[in-house]
């Protein structure tokens, strides 16, 4: 029996050859005061987003912190409610075959009331601390772990779940929906008593020039960069090409699309738009107000769909 073909796009090609890039002065600044604290960290933990297990972690200034395999390193991959359980366990195999020197690996979600994951990251990082050999810090009685990864992943968040759970005192790291909240290395933030524990809170640090479109395009969609950089007509393009190439057609039926599956993101949107009432008023070149369905609305729509998990649950990085 021959598997049918898909009948979409197979590849996804930015309509300009401009590289998707976002690294403002906060990164620079942050990558210089991450390698001068670095000598006093004891154990590194790199966040990630769990619907993008591999995509966007391997950046040279992340492999020039972690890849010594001096001191400890731990990956957390966060917002796994988002991921979901059945295709945790795929990213985990997905993982140990691609990446097998990763030793460390936890799920997380700091939405759910019970932490989900988010406790195993004290008594791990302590473990491996204590395994290590700590050389100019042997001394200290206190643990420095240093949180690092990409914008929006969630490390604010889990310094402050662990804060509030460990010392019940309130959350002491600046959180927000949008990329870029945390602009500076900050203070050692206390998260436990005995023994003195701190996190050092990070800016999220993306390449300097992300130089594959497709990485750059799964960052974007998971918003790990503002929206306006690369466009929502564009994000909801790749969003839709994705979910055709790995046959994911749950978007049908949400976007209550007519037709079926398309490839045509203008046809889609239109659609969508029209379906749910989403129009503006247009000014002409003539100064006739013309009212047109809002495209622009439809896409936030359809990529808000993918954020909150209403399109399935899906590891952008699994292969089609
Ligand atoms: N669904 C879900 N959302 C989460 C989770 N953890 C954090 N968030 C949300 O993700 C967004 C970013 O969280 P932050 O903690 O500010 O992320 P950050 O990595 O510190 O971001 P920058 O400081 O911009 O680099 C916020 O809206 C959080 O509420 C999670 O486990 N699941
Ligand atoms: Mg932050």
């Amino acid at each position: 029996m021959t598997a049918q073909l898909n009948p979409f796009r197979n590849a996804f090609r930015l309509p300009t050859k401009q590289r998707i890039n976002w690294f403002p002065g906060h990164m620079n600044k942050g990558m210089r005061q991450i390698q001068q604290k670095l000598r006093n960290v004891d154990c590194i933990v790199e966040i990630h987003d769990s619907r993008i297990p591999l995509a966007g972690r391997n950046s040279q200034f992340f492999d020039t912190i972690t890849g010594s395999g001096v001191k400890p390193h731990i990956l957390v991959l966060n917002k796994v409610d988002l991921l979901g359980p059945k295709q945790q366990r795929s990213v985990l195999q997905q993982l140990r075959r691609q990446q097998p020197e990763l030793k460390n690996i936890l799920f997380t979600n700091c939405k759910d009331q019970r932490n989900h994951g988010v406790l195993d990251i004290l008594p791990l990082a302590t473990r491996l601390v204590g395994d290590s050999s700590r050389y100019n810090r042997a001394q200290s009685a206190e643990h420095n772990i240093m949180i690092i990864g990409v914008p929006n992943v969630g490390k604010s968040s889990i310094i402050n779940v662990l804060r509030n759970v460990h010392l019940k005192k309130r959350s002491a790291a600046r959180v927000g929906a949008e990329a870029g909240v945390t602009r500076a290395v900050g203070e050692r933030i206390k998260i436990q008593e005995k023994p003195a524990v701190y996190m050092i809170d990070t800016p999220g640090i993306l390449q300097p020039s992300v130089t594959d479109d497709e990485m750059g395009m799964k960052l974007a969609l998971v918003g790990c960069l503002p929206d306006h950089i690369v466009g929502e007509d564009l994000i909801a393009d790749y969003l839709l090409y994705w979910l055709n190439k790995h046959r994911r057609y749950e978007y049908v039926e949400k976007l209550s699309l007519s037709s079926g599956p398309s490839d045509n993101i203008s046809a889609v949107l239109a659609e969508y738009a029209q379906t749910h009432g989403m129009f503006h008023r247009v000014k002409q070149y003539d100064g006739q107000v013309e009212v047109m369905t809002n495209l622009l609305a439809a896409a936030r729509k359809f990529i808000q769909f993918f954020r909150t998990g209403q399109l399935g649950s899906i590891n952008l990085d699994e292969h089609a």
